[in-house]
């Protein structure tokens, strides 16, 4: 890609109605455009950020052995009476009438819907368990849209559901994507600590949210610190490996302000391990039974028996971790970006000093750029006319990992390599992209 073709309107300055970097950051590299309050269009630098992400979601979502599935947005009011929820989910819900007069509204949620699809299909205990999942936009009409695409009415969620036969197996189906969470996290390089939650307008009995830490968090974290040391990385997808692994968090006390209990804060955890901050909500998982089953009158067959299918959901912010990996990557003292390689919206910059009478440099650049491409590294080349310092400054705030520098007169055998955040150094093309390509295993 040549900047000089790319659509990234990016802006002089940061826009005053951002309060939070992350949003700061995404209105300054044109990564969105508000449409209306609390409502965006993704332009392409955002939107590829956001798309690298969902395809980490789902293939942490597949290894656990859930299938995907794709929901609509609109939904009939129909199955939310059914389960209750329809007068329940107050105002939050967009309610729209068709030509014919039918109640319909935009998804916040899908677990009605699903339940739906479920009673429709499968029949015998057999099939169990199910778990299904979904990417699809949601729509909450959020008293307070702010901080961008943090908060924000219309956003991107993965959602997934499972069916079991009996609490002992729902547990295992939420263990694994207690699992599968952890891993999806830490590929985002994010480290999210899972905590006991309240389960508000879904319900059930058991739930935990995923946090990241920043100050510019909306919930307020009360933690114990040595749940930061608890390591995912040699657990199973088995019964036993799980239940293990849930008590190794569970073990720390950690929670939100929702659930925060001074007392018992200070009785569970010694001041020097207690930690008092605030955090972003990645993802939320609960446990919540035959609350959905039993009045949308779901049931599998065993030995002649109706049972009621016990269920649970799992949401992880799609869109939402765009911004928070900004606030978690973002160095705004020094101007500075970094997005994880696994996410990053190109991997190398190459960036070009140019004159309208030498131009040595760009015709390297361009070598540089189709050599990398040639070996699948994703590029975008800084072709424009701007100053050398001034397009350095550019690149640290856009955050591409990886810059090749080219001055005016660059060496034949050689590129200046600069991993953003390190010193540059003079290596071979060769020895760029090996270092680039290590860097992408995840
Ligand atoms: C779980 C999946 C649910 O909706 N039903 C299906 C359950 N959970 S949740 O906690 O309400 O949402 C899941 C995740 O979605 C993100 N999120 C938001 N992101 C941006 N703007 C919003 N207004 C918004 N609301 C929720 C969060 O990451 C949350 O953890």
């Amino acid at each position: 890609m040549f900047l000089s073709k790319s659509f990234i309107p990016l802006l002089k300055n940061y826009p005053s109605e951002a309060k939070i970097k992350s949003h700061k950051l995404m209105l300054r590299l044109g990564m969105i455009k508000q449409s209306s309050a609390g409502i965006y269009s993704w332009l392409p630098l955002g939107f590829k950020v956001m798309k690298k992400i969902e395809q980490i979601v789902r293939e942490e979502q597949n290894k656990i052995g859930a299938q995907e599935i794709l929901m609509p947005t609109i939904q009939s009011s129909e199955i939310w009476k059914e389960s209750g929820r329809y007068e329940d989910y107050g105002e939050e819900m967009l309610r729209i009438k068709d030509r014919q007069n039918r109640e319909i509204l935009y998804g916040p949620t899908n677990e009605e819907l699903v339940t739906d699809i479920f009673r429709n299909s499968i029949k015998s205990y057999k099939s169990l368990p199910q778990l299904l999942y979904h990417i699809q936009w949601k729509f909450r009409d959020e008293l307070r849209p702010r901080f961008g695409i943090m908060r924000c009415r219309e956003f991107f969620m993965k959602d997934a559901y499972s069916f079991d036969l009996s609490d002992d197996d729902a547990e295992f189906s939420y263990n694994k994507f207690f699992l599968s969470y952890l891993k999806t996290f830490k590929r985002l390089e994010l480290s999210a600590i899972p905590m006991t939650a309240e389960t508000g307008p879904i319900g059930g009995s058991l739930s935990h949210e995923f946090i990241i830490l920043a100050e510019t968090g909306e919930s307020k974290i009360y933690t114990d610190k040595r749940i930061f040391d608890v390591n995912h990385d040699n657990y199973k997808l088995e019964k036993e490996s799980l239940k293990k692994l849930r008590l190794e968090y569970d073990q720390f006390y950690a929670v939100t302000d929702e659930k925060i209990d001074n007392k018992e804060f200070n009785n569970k955890v010694d001041k020097k391990n207690q930690l008092e901050t605030k955090g972003i909500e990645v993802g939320h998982i609960f446990y919540f039974g035959d609350k959905y089953s039993k009045p949308m009158n779901t049931a599998v067959d065993k030995d002649g028996k109706k049972i009621f299918v016990k269920m649970g959901s799992y949401g992880i912010g799609v869109s939402r971790l765009v911004g928070a990996l900004i606030e978690a990557n973002f160095d705004e003292k020094n101007e500075v970006m970094k997005w994880p390689v696994s996410v990053s919206p190109f991997e190398c910059a190459i960036i070009c000093f140019a004159s309208k009478n030498d131009t040595t440099s760009i015709e390297m650049g361009i070598k540089v750029k189709n050599f990398l491409e040639q070996n699948n590294i994703e590029t975008v080349l800084d072709d424009s006319d701007e100053n050398f310092s001034g397009k350095l400054k550019k690149f640290n705030l856009i955050g591409i990992p990886f810059q090749i520098l080219i001055g005016k007169n660059p060496d034949k055998n050689k590129v200046e390599f600069k991993e953003v955040g390190n010193d540059s150094k003079m290596i071979s093309l060769e020895g760029a992209l090996n270092f680039i390509k290590s860097k992408k295993i995840n």
